[in-house]
C-alpha cells in the first residue's frame, strides 16, 4: 500500500502502517526532499521511495491502496486527479485529510466513472493518533472495504480489545462522522474550560491545585483523555517566567473550521446543536481582541474571586454541571449525525460510532460506551440523554447544574456553553414553548398560517380584516 503526502500525519500513519507485520508501504511527496528525509530517518519501517505518481503506481500491489494525507481542500483534489491517471479500476484512493463530506461526496462520485474506489476516511487522534492508533471513520462502498477492512484494522487504536474503526457509511458517511466529532470535541473543549474558570475564580484555587482535582474528575465518571490532559496543561509551569503556563498563554482561540461546519451544517439539517455552536462562537468571541478591549468597561457585577462558601461543595455542583452539559452535547451531536444518515441516505450505526471513539480520537472516553449501550438497547431512540442511563446522571446532576448557572449569571463569570445546554435540556423537556406565540406572529406578519391544538387542518386569522379565524392552505 501507498502513502501520498509525507507531513506530520502522513509520516506518521506511513510509519504505522509499515510497523505491521507483512506491510510494505511506498511513499511519495510532491516535495521529494521530504520523502527522503522520512525514508533516512526510519530505515526499520523499510519504505519504498518515489518520486513520481508513476514509480509510486508501480510500487503498489494490486487492488492499488493508496491513502492521501494532504492539506484538504486543492491539494486533494490535485492528487486524485494524478491517482486516478496511474491507477486502474479496481484500485483505492482513500483521502484520509480532513475534508468537508460534501467535497468526499463529489469526489467520490467523479472517482467511480473510472471504476476506482474512493474512500473519504476521517482519521482522529492527532499526530501521536496516527503513529499509534487513531481512531478511523471510512466511508466509501461496501467493495473497498472488504480490501480495506483488515488494512485498517490493524493500523487503528484499540480499545477493550476491539479495533476503533468501522465502516461508516457511504461516500461522505466517514467525513461526516469526523466532522461532528470535531463538533463534539469543541463543545467538550468548552465545557471543561468553562469548568475550570468557575472554579479558579470561585474558589480561587491556583492552576496547579485545580490540576488536582482534574486529576480527580479523571479517575469517575469524566474519565477521559480531555479531562487528563487539561490536569497536566493546568500543572505546566513556564520556564521563563515561572508563572503557571496557562496564565501566559494569550486567551484568544484559534480553530481550523471543522466546528463550524459542524454547525453550518447542522443548520441547514434543523438539528440544535446548540451545545456544539456555543463552543465554536465562544472561541470567536475570545479571539476578536479589538472588541473586547472596547468591551472591558461594560457595566457587570464586581468581580468577585473565591466566593463560594464551600469550595468541595462548589467544585462537586461544578463537576455535575459538567456532565450534564456533556451528555446534552454528545445527545446533540448524535442528533446531527442521525439527521445527517436521513439526509444523505446513509446507514449509520450509531452505537458502532461511539464504539469507536472509545479509543485512538481526542474525545476518547469510557463514557462512550454508555452511549452504544443507550442505541443497542434502542437503535432508534429519538433523543440521546433520554436512555434510561443518561436520565439517571441528569437527574442526579440537574439541581447543581442549575446553581451553576444561576452563579455564573450572578457572578458574570461567562458559561455560554453550560447555560446554553441547560436551555435545551429545558426546552426538550417542556411542556408546551412559546413556538405557538412564534406561530401566531407569522401568521399576523406574512399569513405563514399555523395548525391548531385541538383539531385537524391549517389556519388562518384575518389579522388586517375582522381577526376571526378561516381555513387556509397549508403554506407553512
Ligand atoms: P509538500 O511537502 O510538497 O509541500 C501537507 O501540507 C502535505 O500536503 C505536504 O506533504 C505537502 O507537500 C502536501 N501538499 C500540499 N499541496 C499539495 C499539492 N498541490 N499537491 C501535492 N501535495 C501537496
Amino acid at each position: 500500500m501507498g502513502v501520498v503526502g509525507l507531513a506530520v500525519m502522513g509520516s506518521n500513519l506511513a510509519r504505522n502502517l509499515a510497523s505491521r507485520e507483512g506491510n510494505t508501504v511506498a511513499v511519495y511527496n510532491r516535495t521529494t526532499a521530504k520523502t527522503d528525509e522520512l525514508v533516512a530517518e526510519h530505515p526499520e519501517a523499510g519504505f519504498v521511495a518515489t518520486d513520481s505518481y508513476v514509480t509510486f503506481a508501480q510500487a503498489l500491489t494490486r487492488p492499488r491502496t493508496a491513502i492521501i494525507m494532504v492539506k484538504a481542500g486543492r491539494a486533494t483534489d490535485a492528487v486524485i486527479d494524478e491517482l486516478v491517471h496511474v491507477f486502474e479500476p479496481g484500485d483505492i484512493i482513500v483521502d484520509g485529510g480532513n475534508s468537508l463530506f460534501t467535497d468526499t461526496i463529489r469526489r467520490e462520485k467523479a472517482v467511480r466513472e473510472t471504476g476506482i474506489n474512493f474512500v473519504g476516511m476521517g482519521v482522529s487522534g492527532g499526530e501521536e493518533g496516527a503513529l499509534l492508533g487513531p481512531s478511523l471513520m471510512p466511508g466509501g462502498s461496501d467493495e473497498s472495504w472488504v480490501t480495506l477492512g483488515p488494512i485498517l484494522r490493524s493500523i487503528a487504536a484499540v480499545a477493550e480489545g476491539e479495533p476503533c474503526v468501522t465502516h461508516i457509511g457511504h461516500d461522505g458517511a466517514g467525513h461526516f462522522v469526523k466532522m461532528v466529532h470535531n463538533g463534539i470535541e469543541y463543545a467538550d473543549m468548552q465545557l471543561i474550560a468553562e469548568a475550570y474558570d468557575l472554579i479558579r475564580r470561585g474558589t480561587g484555587k491556583t492552576p496547579a491545585e485545580i490540576a488536582d482535582v482534574f486529576a480527580e474528575w479523571n479517575r469517575g465518571e469524566l474519565e477521559s483523555y480531555l479531562i487528563e490532559i487539561t490536569a497536566e496543561v493546568l500543572r505546566q509551569v513556564d520556564a521563563e517566567t515561572g508563572r503557571p503556563l496557562v496564565d501566559v498563554i494569550l486567551d484568544q482561540a484559534g480553530a481550523k473550521g471543522t466546528g463550524a461546519w459542524t454547525v453550518q451544517t447542522a443548520l441547514s439539517l434543523g438539528v440544535p446543536v446548540s451545545g456544539i455552536a456555543e463552543a465554536t462562537f465562544a472561541r470567536s468571541l475570545s479571539s476578536h481582541p479589538e472588541q473586547r478591549s472596547v468591551s472591558r468597561e461594560l457595566p457587570g457585577p464586581d468581580a468577585a474571586t473565591a466566593f463560594a462558601d464551600d469550595p468541595d461543595a462548589f467544585i462537586e455542583e461544578v463537576r455535575l454541571a459538567l456532565y450534564a452539559s456533556k451528555i446534552v452535547a454528545y445527545s446533540q451531536g448524535f442528533d446531527e449525525i442521525r439527521a445527517g444518515a436521513a439526509e444523505y441516505d446513509w446507514s449509520i450505526d450509531l452505537g458502532e460510532v461511539a464504539k469507536i471513539w472509545r479509543g485512538g480520537c481526542i474525545i476518547r472516553a469510557q463514557f462512550l460506551n454508555r452511549i452504544t449501550d443507550a442505541y443497542r438497547a434502542e437503535p432508534d431512540l429519538p433523543v440521546l440523554l433520554t436512555a434510561p442511563y443518561f436520565v439517571d446522571a441528569l437527574t442526579r446532576a440537574q439541581e447543581a447544574w442549575r446553581r451553576v448557572v444561576t452563579i455564573s449569571a450572578q457572578t458574570g463569570i461567562p458559561a455560554p456553553a453550560f447555560s446554553s445546554s441547560l436551555a435545551y435540556y429545558d426546552g426538550l423537556r417542556a411542556e408546551r414553548l412559546p413556538a405557538a406565540l412564534i406561530q401566531g406572529q407569522r401568521d399576523f406578519f406574512g399569513a405563514h398560517t399555523y395548525k391548531r391544538i385541538d383539531k385537524d387542518g391549517t389556519f388562518h386569522t384575518l389579522w388586517s380584516g375582522d381577526r376571526t379565524e378561516i381555513e387556509a392552505e397549508d403554506t407553512h
